[in-house]
């Protein structure tokens, strides 16, 4: 063996040591794929009887294909794709799943700035703030849009746009973020009688690490989810509902639109803004969401092509996860804790998930062919990791038929092994149901790759 083959043989083996240790006490080994943590999983199913969290009790299933129209036939090109599945994929998930919001923004919609400050964060960035009025009347439904823009880099940035829990004062410190005065839900800190106080300002922060993203190069955009649609079910009376509701006989339709699709539909309404808006590159927005807000992502990248990248963060049940597994939160659970998230329609599939037309892997497919990302955590089993994973996997032919490589596996990876070969990331982590500094790490060297590529505006 000559010296060099000799050393090349040590350093393989040093590899696949380091390789190993890595995953040591997830119960996974990075090098054989993720596993659910037994010990984690013991423990929530003796908690939670009813729900499985048990990989060998999923159903036996067979996912709709993507890539075959309802009437069976096949969808053999990129054109069949875009010209027939695409909007009939799009269409099945408004009438059984997310409901169908109005189809033009609204005429008269005006946009009021009202703060500007170049020197924020110590001189790193530009903020503006601004006052989105979907009717254009003070007294109807409004959303502040919160941008900090990076002073080092020539604009038009490539922006993040993220909805938040808890308004945008709690995504930083800075104390000229105008403090929220919708309501909130109860139980976080500084939130009194379904108001925020002071004690909320940056109370989230580790959420958004916003000085990481703009030393990057990033703008960030964020908006309070509560501003477009306050987050309890009230019979769709407030937030943006009962303005642009289309009632038939005084009724709501079965597939009129719930909380998710209001808010990704407030997403769009924050491009509109951004088109406006010279600072902003409009071609470069990245939509980032997490958990309830990774769905509400999930659906406004499958509604609005404006999303360069999608990315989708533990977004579970009616995101990213595959219904039909059964595996943690359930579409009927969802439909029972949350009336109000999706259209009527869905309820019709409460423990009869093999008769939906769809599956998540649809929702993933309808980025195609622009990337989208997903990303799990691995004591996050309420979200289904694998159920995650798989849509992604079964979104991949998609891809691959619009001549995109897409994901590029097909096993999961171990923790803390991204997946970023093609235009569908995947990443599982450590730790738990959350929007870590890891994982925005991954999306920005996501975002690095993908952004770059796409033609000069
Ligand atoms: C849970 C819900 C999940 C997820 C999460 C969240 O209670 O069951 O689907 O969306 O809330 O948004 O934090």
């Amino acid at each position: 063996m000559t010296r060099r083959k000799l050393l090349m043989t040590w350093l393989s083996i040093l590899g696949v040591l380091s390789f190993r240790m890595d995953g040591y006490g997830s119960g996974s080994g990075p090098d054989k794929g993720w596993k659910a943590p037994r010990e984690l999983v013991e423990k929530l199913a003796k908690r939670r009887g009813q729900i499985n969290y048990v990989e060998e009790k999923v159903p036996k299933y067979t996912l709709p294909d993507p890539l075959a129209m309802s009437d069976g036939s096949k969808v053999g090109d990129a054109a069949a794709w875009r010209v027939r599945r695409r909007g009939e994929i799009l269409e099945l998930f408004r009438t059984h799943v997310y409901g169908r919001s109005p189809v033009r923004r609204p005429q008269g919609m005006t946009f009021n700035a009202f703060d500007l400050d170049r020197t924020a964060l110590g001189g790193l960035a530009t903020r503006k703030q601004v006052q989105v009025n979907f009717t254009g009347s003070k007294d109807g439904p409004s959303m502040d849009i919160l941008i900090y823009l990076p002073n080092a880099v020539k604009a038009p940035a490539h922006t993040f746009v993220i909805l938040n829990f808890g308004g945008n004062h709690t995504i930083h410190a800075d104390p000229a973020i105008k403090l929220s005065t919708s309501w909130m839900r109860s139980g976080g800190k500084g939130v009194a009688d379904h108001r925020a106080t002071e004690d909320s300002r940056g109370r989230d922060s580790r959420s958004y690490p916003v000085e990481e993203i703009l030393k990057r190069g990033y703008a960030l955009a964020t908006i309070y989810y509560g501003d477009i649609d306050p987050d309890f079910h009230d019979g769709f009376k407030n937030g943006v509902h009962p303005v642009f509701d289309k009632l038939v006989d005084g009724k709501r339709a079965p597939d009129a639109w719930g909380a998710i699709c209001a808010w990704a539909w407030g997403l769009s309404r924050a491009v509109d803004y951004f088109e406006t808006d010279g600072d902003i590159d409009q071609r470069r927005v990245v939509v980032l969401g997490h958990s309830r807000l990774g769905k509400t992502a999930l659906w406004a990248g499958a509604r609005d092509e404006r999303f360069a990248i999608v990315i989708s963060n533990n977004s579970g049940c009616g995101g990213a996860a595959l219904s039909r597994r059964q595996f943690g939160e359930t579409v009927e659970r969802i439909n029972t804790s949350f009336p109000h998230w999706f259209c009527e329609n869905f309820k019709r599939y409460n423990g009869n998930e093999d008769a939906l037309p769809v599956d998540q892997h649809m929702l993933v497919a309808l980025m195609a062919p622009r990337p989208v990302y997903v990303a799990s955590a691995d004591a996050d089993l309420w979200a289904d990791p694998r159920g995650e994973f798989l849509a992604c996997k079964h979104a991949d032919p998609v891809y691959r038929l619009l001549g995109v490589a897409g994901l590029g596996v097909t096993e999961m990876p171990g923790l803390n092994r991204p997946v970023q070969n093609g235009a569908i990331g995947y990443h599982i982590r450590s730790g738990g149901h959350g929007l870590t500094a890891y994982d925005w790490q991954q999306y920005m060297d996501f975002a690095d790759k993908h952004l770059a590529a796409r033609d000069k505006p």
